[in-house]
């Protein structure tokens, strides 16, 4: 499969590909959508009154958060995903998020949410959303990733598709306050070694932090993407955790104790923790390590143009770092190719990358891996599970791979 990818043979693959849809029909040149008036062209569109809050084309109504219906029991304390498959660059849009919810999507008033500072400090805080305001400010691309992504497929390729396999991430600009002023203002006690948050949902979700990890990079923060953040994600306030497992980044924040050891609370304990092969189970796996997926070609985005010019493209990230490399094949593995990485390279953040290669019409067997800027390579499945068994519902890294068929319909498999 040679590699051409200069203007000139994209353009004449695109006549080719052209000529060949419209055997039988028009031509090119005679197409009526370019020769006639359409009836678009007739009417005057829509006023500036019209949409205030402005929302997607009616075309893109497909581009949708779904959930599994089986997943969970009911739809209150459950999951949708991230269609990353109709996404590109490396934002997330604010209303595509993927959203994990205990007790439901709490919808809070600003002007009566308090946040309280309690425990080994040496003064106990209530801060109003106005007090929280007058702290400095940072702005900070961060992804967050369920630590159950891709959690159904332990065992054996399940979900077809990568909204359903990898959705559980998204990849938003904070503004927020570092949550280490936060702290000092109320004075963090010498054996203050731990950090209990807790959200005022009625799931009343709480997590040990390392005080060292809350006074590096984690943020208290109230806006998403530039605007407010949605009820959703926690409006009016969530933490920030950066690199690490989404369950700690508490939403609708309300509460920070700081002791001098972890609470032990259900999320740290009884879930969130990871099955070894010899029947331990492993608490406190906070980072998330490098993992990348192809977004497209992939079951829910096949190849429909045929033979040619096709255009791949995935994202990766890591909790340790930054992304430098990203490995594709579309041989199962028998050739890698370097990816091509285009937008910020933000550490911690979603990174965007593109392979494009001539699709010479057989069947495909494509794959994805990521490297970090410590030097550490995505694994596959196998190796995983080498170490954690099929047990395990939490911290799956592995290699993504999609079968491409003929026709271009793609499928989630595993090859070995
Ligand atoms: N208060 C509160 N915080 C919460 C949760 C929750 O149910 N309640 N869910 C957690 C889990 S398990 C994850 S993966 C992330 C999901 O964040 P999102 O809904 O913005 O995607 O929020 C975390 N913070
Ligand atoms: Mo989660």
């Amino acid at each position: 499969m040679a590699k051409d990818t200069t203007r000139r043979s994209f353009i004449k693959a695109g006549f080719a590909a052209g000529a060949g849809l419209a055997a039988g029909q028009a031509s090119a040149a005679g197409d009526p959508l370019i020769t006639e008036t359409q009836d678009w062209n007739q009417q005057l569109g829509f006023g500036v009154d019209e949409r205030p809050y402005g929302i997607p084309s009616e075309f893109q109504k497909h581009v949708k958060r779904r959930s599994v219906p089986w997943l969970t029991a009911d739809p209150i304390s459950s999951i949708n995903f991230t269609p990353l498959h109709e996404l590109d660059g490396i934002i997330t849009p604010n209303g595509l998020c993927f959203e994990r919810h205990h007790g439901g999507a709490a919808e809070y008033d600003p002007a009566s949410h308090r946040l309280m500072i309690n425990g080994l400090v040496d003064e106990e805080l209530v801060f109003t959303m106005e007090d929280i305001m007058r702290f400095p400010r940072e702005n900070h691309v961060y992804f967050l990733e369920c630590a159950a992504n891709t959690g159904m497929e332990w065992r054996g390729a399940q979900l077809n598709g990568c909204q359903f396999t990898h959705g559980m991430i998204h990849n938003v600009m904070y503004t927020g306050i570092p949550l280490r002023l936060i702290l000092k203002e109320a004075g963090v006690k010498a054996d203050g070694k731990w950090l209990l948050a807790e959200g005022a949902d009625a799931s009343g979700m709480t997590r040990s932090i390392p005080m060292e990890k809350a006074l590096d990079d984690c943020l208290v923060a109230f806006k998403m993407n530039g605007e407010a953040l949605r009820p959703e994600q926690g409006y009016p306030l969530r933490l920030v955790v950066p690199g690490w497992e989404g369950n700690m980044w508490i939403k609708w924040l309300r509460r920070l104790e700081v002791g001098d050891q972890p609470w032990h609370h259900r999320e740290e304990t009884s879930k969130y923790t990871d099955l070894l092969e010899d029947g331990n189970a492993r608490r406190f796996t906070w980072v998330m390590d490098a993992k990348s997926v192809i977004t497209n070609p992939s079951p829910q985005a096949p190849i429909t143009h045929g033979p040619g010019p096709t255009v791949l493209t995935g994202v990766a990230w890591s909790g340790h770092g930054t992304i430098p490399q990203v490995d594709v094949t579309i041989d199962g593995g028998k050739n890698w190719h370097k990816a091509r990485i285009s937008g910020p390279s933000l550490d911690k953040s979603m990174h965007r990358f593109y392979y494009e290669f001539d699709w010479d019409g057989s069947e495909l067997l494509l794959q994805s891996r990521a490297h970090d800027s410590t030097g550490y390579v995505q694994p596959t499945k196998d190796e995983l599970r080498a170490i954690r068994g099929t047990n395990s519902i939490y911290h799956n890294n592995g290699i993504q791979t999609w079968y491409v068929n003929k026709e271009g319909v793609a499928e989630n498999v595993e090859i070995s």
